[in-house]
């Protein structure tokens, strides 16, 4: 028999689970292997934290009560102060019990009644240069354990780390041990679509909450697309009205502002997307004339099911010709920007479909004019990014302005360099061409990053059913195939092949779950523990301290973590059999 053993190697021999004695075994061994501490080997326990932190000694590997008069002290702050109290509340309630009991002695001190957090500079902002680091030390006397951290944001990352070193019932720590600890890149994201489908703000509100746990620190949220506009913008009311999914389905604006301070009380800045100029058919509910394509009935003979990228009516695409475009946009980035506090703003512009601008009378009269695609595309950036700029954001685009081959700016006219570009095609030096240019880069590489898979035009089109396998009909099924595992997620180096230079211009990477084929029911299985392994990379790196690849001991604190994350009501998708629980790599 081909086994494959728990940490997807496949030299283990035949254990037997044809057996039918097997299942009563395994359930034995599992009682006793829960109610065993076995001795405490020369190798230090390795630390169930995910994602692990950068550094961390035992001094004297041990667990300690937690008094039931267990308190946290942290100075007064508008976000910090709330994420203490519920990791209070979760500290002295939870009573997680590890799939395999960490083998550390209780010590004989007095129980720990204090954690104690200080903060150096306590107004610093969640922003790119916020600094996310912390040190985590846990006596083995029962004195205070003691987070010390540069500013609020690195006090909940030291929280939550000492959150996962809690566990049984009654509660108790790990100690005996010392962490210092801060990420490798910044920027560690989420992308969720909510124009496919629509989620519920408790849904948002629960991916936020997961991903401070796993030390995520910006969701950027995909608002609008061309199948739905579910954000009420006061200025421009009909957008919604007319082109989110029905009354129930909208963002309000107290909606998107209990999203953000959740965020924040997170540690999780959000960070929205109007995609504009293509993406934008929903808008025509409300104004079409402003839209080019919109109507999927306008497509003329020569526009093939390629051209298109989702099922979709019609991507739409605003027309950078008309001036009233610049009314709506304008109206639409003033008040997107009032509701987001956040200092980035994503401009979107993916994906341009040259026939659906080519489709429009006045854009035709243009090009036959000797004008050209860029120069549309920069018509658009000249009228649009000043403005954001000018209140005050920093902007992300995605990476096709600039590597689209069809329609990206001209080597005239480059955007400014304190754009930020965010990558997504797998081009084989899309990082490298946009960092070289100058750019800051985020990594959301498809290959590896994009959760979602098959997101088809199955509007009216079965003909992709006749196709020999691995013919790529549009239908996403081969190009964005296969599923991408964890391991592949967790060994992805988003840097590689960069110099030490350009490496720096990559502020770090973000999953991304488009939602052509995903809504509340599987958003956390697609996305759990996923994203924790995207996590751990680019918090503390994939490689153990000889520089190999650390999937196989991150396996068994992932299985771990996987349990943690589900009993704190976050539906993660399993990772292993429980089977591997007694039979380690
Ligand atoms: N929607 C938008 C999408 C995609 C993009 N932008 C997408 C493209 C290819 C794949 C998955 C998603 N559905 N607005 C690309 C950034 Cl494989």
């Amino acid at each position: 028999m081909d086994n494959h053993n728990c940490n997807g190697q496949h030299n283990l021999p035949n254990m037997g689970y044809n057996n039918p004695s097997f299942t009563h075994s395994l359930i034995f061994s599992i009682l006793i292997f829960t109610f065993t501490f076995p001795q405490i080997s020369a190798t230090p326990y390795p630390i169930d934290v995910w994602p692990k932190p950068t550094t961390f000694q035992w001094s004297h590997p041990q667990a300690i009560t937690l008094s039931p008069k267990f308190t946290i002290s942290s100075p007064n702050h508008r976000y910090l102060t709330p994420a203490v109290q519920r990791y209070l509340r979760q500290i002295t309630t939870e009573h997680h019990l590890p799939l395999v009991t960490p083998p550390l002695n209780l010590t004989t001190s007095p129980p720990l009644t204090t954690l104690s957090i200080t903060v150096s500079d306590v107004a610093a902002p969640l922003n790119h240069g916020a600094n996310e680091s912390y040190t985590l030390t846990i006596p083995s006397t029962g004195a205070a354990a003691v987070i010390t951290a540069a500013t609020a944001w690195g006090a909940m990352r030291g929280l939550e780390t000492f959150s996962q070193l809690v566990y049984w019932k009654p509660s108790r720590v790990a100690c005996g041990l010392y962490i210092s600890d801060a990420p490798l890149f910044m920027h560690r994201g989420i992308m969720l679509d909510t124009s496919r489908n629509y989620y519920e703000v408790d849904d948002l509100l629960r991916l936020i909450r997961a991903m401070g746990m796993n030390k995520l620190n910006d969701f950027h949220w995909h608002i609008t697309d061309s199948h739905s506009f579910p954000l009420v913008v006061a200025s421009e009311p009909e957008l919604a009205a007319k082109g989110a999914y029905g009354e129930e389905m909208m963002y309000t604006a107290a909606d998107v502002k209990s999203v953000v301070e959740y965020g924040l009380e997170h540690g999780v800045r959000v960070v929205p997307e109007i995609d504009m100029p293509a993406h934008t058919g929903s808008w025509a509910e409300a104004y079409p004339e402003i839209i080019t394509c919109a109507n999927e009935f306008w497509f003329p003979a020569d526009v093939t099911w390629e051209d298109r990228f989702a099922a979709e009516p019609g991507t739409g695409q605003l027309n950078p010709l008309n001036p009233k475009t610049y009314q709506v946009v304008k109206n639409v980035i003033h008040d997107v920007v009032s509701m987001f506090p956040d200092n980035l703003y994503h401009a979107g512009a993916d994906e341009i479909t040259p026939n659906c601008w080519k489709i429009d009378p006045s854009i035709q009269t243009f090009l036959s004019n000797n004008g050209t695609l860029s120069q549309i595309l920069e018509t658009f950036i000249n009228s649009t990014l000043p403005y954001i700029l000018s209140l005050n954001r920093t902007v992300v685009y995605w990476e096709d302005i600039l590597l689209d081959a069809q329609v990206s700016v001209s080597s005239s006219f480059l955007p400014p360099e304190n754009v930020i570009l965010q990558s997504w095609n797998n081009g084989p030096n899309n990082i490298k061409r946009i960092v070289s240019s100058g750019y800051r880069a985020i990594v959301s590489s498809s290959d590896f990053y994009y959760l979602d898979c098959g997101h088809g035009n199955f509007v009216g089109n079965n003909s992709v059913y006749d196709q020999p396998p691995g013919t790529d009909q549009g239908n996403g099924g081969s190009w964005c195939g296969p599923f991408k595992t964890w391991q592949l997620i967790y060994n992805y180096d988003i840097t590689y092949g960069l110099s030490e230079a350009e490496s720096e211009m990559v502020l770090g990477g973000e999953v991304a779950l488009w939602s052509e084929q995903a809504d509340s029911t599987v958003m956390d299985s697609r996305i759990w523990p996923r994203a924790s392994a995207m996590a751990e990379t680019l918090w503390s790196g994939n490689r153990d301290e000889t520089g190999k690849k650390r999937y196989a001991e991150a396996t068994d604190r992932l299985n771990e973590w996987r349990y943690r994350m589900v009993s704190r009501g976050i539906g993660a998708e399993p990772i292993q059999p429980l089977w591997c629980i007694r039979n380690p790599g």
